[in-house]
């Protein structure tokens, strides 16, 4: 067919592939999800509901799209990670992270009734996302490491924030100015020496935010038959599928990976 005349327009779009042999990360972040938490009266400083829902979303994510190999959330972010040798959309960044987006945000409302109940959904939320290139596992590795060390500081300063307000019975302001300039090492003694509160039996799923990846179960169902003489019998199938499954664990050491090693392709 001869090409129209607006043709040509086509040639101000910009190349965005992803450079070769990096692993593309994308991360979402909720749009004001400040104010977001607060009109929704998320539970402070952690409301198991709104973690529940962002994880079934990027699970959502995950399996609707290809070539993710595992994903980390926390608050209000999730990160996805392609693997390096993704073929998808050709690499291009705008198509992979407007994918990512739109089908967790979609997810999110979509799912919202399994976690908030008759608790309604106010207003569409929404999700920024970018896109970063890691050219190496380690670079990779630091990456989510940097994440999880942000979920564990926010987490220590908003328990300890929280506990002060709600168990100490100071103001919010009164709570910011005794924080103010303290230590990790401060803030588990606050909680232990003036609340019996030991940091490290807090909930993993708070202190380690969530990972999810690919995983191999067996998944055993009974099945009717029926025998050659019409007699109905039972039987067990075993078969392995992949599945989706979620850890609060530590990912910055070497277990973790040591544990799972088809998450990351080798360095060349
Ligand atoms: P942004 O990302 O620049 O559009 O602005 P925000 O307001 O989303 O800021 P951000 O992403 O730095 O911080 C996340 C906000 O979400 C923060 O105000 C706390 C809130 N949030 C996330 N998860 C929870 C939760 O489980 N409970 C409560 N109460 N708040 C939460
Ligand atoms: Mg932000
Ligand atoms: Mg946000
Ligand atoms: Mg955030
Ligand atoms: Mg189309």
């Amino acid at each position: 067919m001869a090409k129209s005349k607006f043709e040509y327009v086509r040639n101000f779009e910009l190349d965005d592939t992803c450079l070769r042999n990096c692993y593309i990360v994308v991360r979402l972040d909720g749009r004001n999800f400040h104010k977001f938490s607060e009109q929704h009266n998320f539970r402070k400083p952690n409301d198991n509901r709104a973690l529940g829902l962002m994880s079934r979303s990027a699970r959502s994510v995950m399996e609707e799209l290809e070539d993710i190999t595992i994903a980390y959330g926390q608050s209000d972010e999730f990160s996805f990670v392609f693997k390096r040798s993704t073929t998808w959309f050709k690499r291009r960044a705008s198509k992979l992270m407007t994918h990512v987006a739109s089908q967790f945000s979609s997810s999110f409302v979509y799912y919202w009734k399994e976690y908030f109940g008759e608790h309604p959904l106010l207003y569409p939320p929404s999700f920024d996302g970018r896109v970063v290139l890691y050219p190496s596992n380690r670079n990779l590795r630091d990456y989510l490491s940097w994440r999880q060390a942000d979920c564990h500081i926010n987490n220590l300063y908003n328990t300890t924030f929280w506990t002060l307000v709600q168990k100490g019975g100071l103001t919010t302001t009164q709570a910011e100015e005794r924080l103010s300039g303290t230590q990790a090492a401060d803030k588990n003694e606050i909680l232990f020496s003036e609340f019996n509160i030991n940091y490290n039996n807090e909930s993993p799923l708070h202190k380690k935010g969530t990972t999810l990846i690919w995983e191999k179960v067996n998944e055993t169902t009974t099945k009717q038959i029926k025998r050659p003489d019409e007699v109905q019998t039972e039987m067990t199938v075993t078969r392995t599928r992949k599945k989706v499954t979620s850890h609060s664990c530590d990912i910055i050491g070497d277990q973790f990976w040591e544990e799972h090693p088809d998450i990351l392709e080798s360095d060349q």
